[in-house]
Parts: C-alpha cells; sequence; structure tokens
C-alpha cells in the first residue's frame, strides 16, 4: 500500500468512523466490534483490491481464527474484489509485547492467565481435533513485516506455532523475531507452524526458544506432504526429545526445500538434525544449509543424530547443501551431514565440516547407512574439522571421501 494512499485511507477511515460511531450509537449500539469501527466494520477490507485482507494490529490477526478460509474477517468482506478475498496481509509490524516494557506478562494482551498466575499466552490460528480439523487454508502475505514477541506456554497441548495448523495455504515474506519469542508445545510445535501440509512458505523465518516433546522446529513443527518450502529460516534453540530439527522437526513425503538454513542450537534425544530431524520419504532438499549445533543427550532409539539431517529414510535428494554444525551423538548412527541414511536416497555435491562426536557407528558424513541403493557423489566431509577418519565405516567409498577442510573448500572452489 503506497504512502498516499495509507493517508487517504487514514482521512476516510476517520471520517466513517466518526459516522458510524454516531450511527452505532442512534441505531444500532452492539454492532461494532470490540476494537472500534477502524477494525471491524470497515468500509473496505481490502483497500488495495489485490483480495488479500488488511492485517492492521494483533486484534485482527487474532480474528483470522474465526475465517480460516481468508475470505472475510469479522465476518464481513466489504470492498473485497468481485470475485471475494483468499487470504491477508499483514501492513505493519506486529509485537505480543503489547505494553512495550520488554517483560512479557499479565500485562500484555494476550497473557492469557491460566488462573494460576500463568500465561498460556497466544491460542495458534488453526487446529487438527478428534472434535473436527479446522487448518488455515488461505494466503497470509507478511510483506516483509515482523512480528515480536510471540510467546505461547501451552505445554500439553498439539499443534503449536503463530498457526497451529495449516493446508492449502501459503505464507509469504513474514518473520517472527524479538528476544521474547518462546513458543512451548506437546508435540508438533514450530515457531511458525505446528503443522503443515500442501502448502508453500516463501522467505518466512524464526528466531526464538522452541520447546517441545516430539516433532518440533525452529520453523515448522512437523511438515506433512507436497510442502514447498523456498528461501526460509530459522534461528534460536530448538529443545525436546524425539524428531526435533533447527528448521523442521518431522518431515513427510514429496515435499520440496530449496535455499533454506538453520543457525539453531538443537538439544534432545532421538532423531535430532540441524536442519531436519526425521525425513521420511521421496523428499526434495537443494542448497539448504545448517549452522546450529546438534546435540544429543541420550538415544534410546535407532534414529540418528546429524548436522543436517538426523535420520533420511528412502527416496531423499540432497543436493548442494551443506552442515557446520558441531553434532554430538548418543549412542548410534551419528554424522556430520547425516545419522542415519536409509535405502535409495541420492546425495549430490554436499558436504560437511563440524566436530562429529557419538559412540557407536560415527561418521564424519554419513553416520550408518541401514538400507541399499544409496547413491552419493561429489561429496565431501572434511575429516581434521569433523576428527572423523571414515563415513558409514569407511574411509572413502565410490563417490565420496574425507579431505582436509582446505581441500574440501578446494574441491568446491574448482568445480
Ligand atoms: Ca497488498
Ligand atoms: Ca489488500
Ligand atoms: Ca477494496
Ligand atoms: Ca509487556
Amino acid at each position: 500500500m503506497s504512502s498516499q494512499l495509507v493517508k487517504e485511507w487514514q482521512g476516510t477511515g476517520k471520517a466513517i468512523a466518526v459516522v458510524l460511531l454516531v450511527s452505532s450509537v442512534l441505531f444500532s449500539p452492539t454492532s461494532l466490534g470490540a476494537n472500534g469501527p477502524d477494525n471491524a466494520g470497515r468500509i473496505d477490507y481490502d483497500l488495495d483490491n489485490d483480495g488479500l485482507i488488511e492485517i492492521d494490529d494483533l486484534a485482527d490477526l487474532d480474528e483470522i481464527r474465526n475465517n480460516l478460509d481468508g475470505t472475510s474477517l469479522y465476518s464481513a468482506n466489504t470492498g473485497c474484489p468481485t470475485d471475494g478475498c483468499n487470504g491477508f496481509e499483514l501492513t505493519t509490524d506486529l509485537d505480543f509485547d503489547s505494553n512495550q516494557d520488554g517483560v512479557m506478562d499479565a500485562s500484555d494482551t494476550y497473557w492469557n492467565d491460566n488462573g494460576r498466575g500463568v500465561g498460556e499466552g497466544w491460542l495458534p490460528i488453526g487446529y487438527l481435533s478428534e472434535d473436527g480439523d479446522a487448518p488455515f487454508t488461505a494466503i497470509f502475505e507478511g510483506n516483509s513485516n515482523t512480528i515480536r514477541n510471540l510467546y505461547i506456554n501451552r505445554e500439553n497441548m498439539m499443534y503449536i506455532g503463530l498457526f497451529g495448523t495449516i493446508s492449502e495455504s501459503q505464507i509469504r515474506q513474514l518473520s517472527l523475531s524479538g528476544s521474547l519469542t518462546s513458543v512451548t508445545g506437546y508435540w508438533h510445535v514450530g515457531g511458525l507452524i505446528g503443522y503443515v501440509s500442501n502448502s508453500e512458505l516463501t522467505r518466512v523465518s524464526s528466531h526464538g526458544a522452541i520447546y517441545g516433546r516430539g516433532q518440533t522446529g525452529g520453523l515448522v513443527g512437523a511438515a506433512g506432504d507436497n510442502n514447498k518450502i523456498y528461501g526460509s529460516y530459522s534461528k534460536g534453540t530448538v529443545q525436546g526429545e524425539s524428531w526435533l530439527g533447527g528448521l523442521i522437526g518431522y518431515v513427510g513425503n514429496n515435499n520440496e526445500f530449496e535455499k533454506n538454513f538453520s543457525a539453531v542450537g538443537v538439544i534432545g534425544s532421538d532423531g535430532l538434525g540441524g536442519l531436519l530431524g526425521i525425513v521420511n520419504d521421496n523428499n526434495q532438499i537443494k542448497y539448504c544449509f545448517s549452522l546450529g549445533n546438534v546435540h544429543s543427550r541420550n538415544n534410546h532409539s535407532f534414529s540418528g543424530t546429524g548436522g543436517l539431517i538426523g535420520e533420511l529414510r528412502s527416496g531423499n535428494q540432497v543436493v548442494a547443501s551443506f552442515s557446520s554444525s558441531v553434532v554430538e551423538g548418543r549412542n548410534n548412527d551419528t554424522g556430520g551431514l547425516i545419522g542415519q541414511l536409509g535405502s535409495n536416497n541420492q546425495i549430490t555435491s554436499s558436504y560437511s565440516n563440524g566436530l562429529t562426536t557419538g559412540n557407536l557407528q560415527v561418521g564424519g558424513l554419513i553416520g550408518e547407512a541401514s538400507g541399499a541403493g544409496n547413491a552419493i557423489t561429489n561429496s565431501y566431509w572434511a575429516t581434521d574439522r569433523a576428527r572423523q577418519l571414515n563415513s558409514n565405516g569407511e574411509s572413502e567409498e565410490l563417490g565420496y571421501v574425507g579431505l582436509s577442510l582446505a581441500n574440501v573448500c578446494l574441491v568446491f572452489l574448482l568445480g
């Protein structure tokens, strides 16, 4: 929206507000939303006629949960194009530290006290439950704005994030950051989204402290099937138990990841990856990297610990991706790039150079390949940095080899 348009709208908006205020007093005192005529009862919900309803403040954001398909807000769609609206767009930065005092407490609007002095914080938008599924199913365009200090403290609840679950959706150009950003849930926990399927995420990021027992990631808890995630990243910490990733905890089938990275400290037990925890079948991971350290406290299962990916199951492609994560595994299957490798995966032009330690099946690039049919080509690990001379129990296999970091760099410089 241009500044001229903002000015015109603000002028018009104020005039309309006065008219509405007067008419509401005269005719219908309860017809306006709690936020007054600037938000509910707008004369035009889509000022720039792009099909995306403008989200101007936290109250508008909160109202999305009642309009999950993006066709209306406050149950109204006045001013949407003739074929309707199909999503929302953020017009400004928002801050959950609503009184701006640098502390998250009962004086902030979305504290949601549980009655015992503990704030449960923001209730995620969209959910899956036994009572019926209601995911967010529309576009959310961030317009490169930032939502600061998201706070959620719901340790017994699944599907936790700014959005709990989304499906058939697009989320674009949105950042989450701020030193109070803290998201806690039980399962399927991520800063931005708890669980996503059949959706596209483009240039989104999350920077915060994320806690969840399982399927928990810095950006997304679990990505089910058929998602495309592009140009996105996460920073901060992810802590929990099983299936944790700096970016995403669990990845299902047929997803595409391109140009994403994470710089997240990951601490848990089983299935830990600097970027992705567990990756199931037939996914593509291209031009991705991980910088954050990965630490397993106690591996109870056969899931691996890896700098980029904890466990890569079957039929996946990893292309031109790398890890500089320090990887500290426990018990079994610890790899500088991938902890446990399943079957029929292709790993091409990828490398790792982080210190890699563990007990059994520790490797500079791959901890252990448990299945057959994997093709690893033009890929390397730095023996001096990893302090591992082997990968998958060998010092050199058909298409990959351990080299000093200087030589790994040379290989990639010289192509
Ligand atoms: Ca717009
Ligand atoms: Ca619009
Ligand atoms: Ca309009
Ligand atoms: Ca505050």
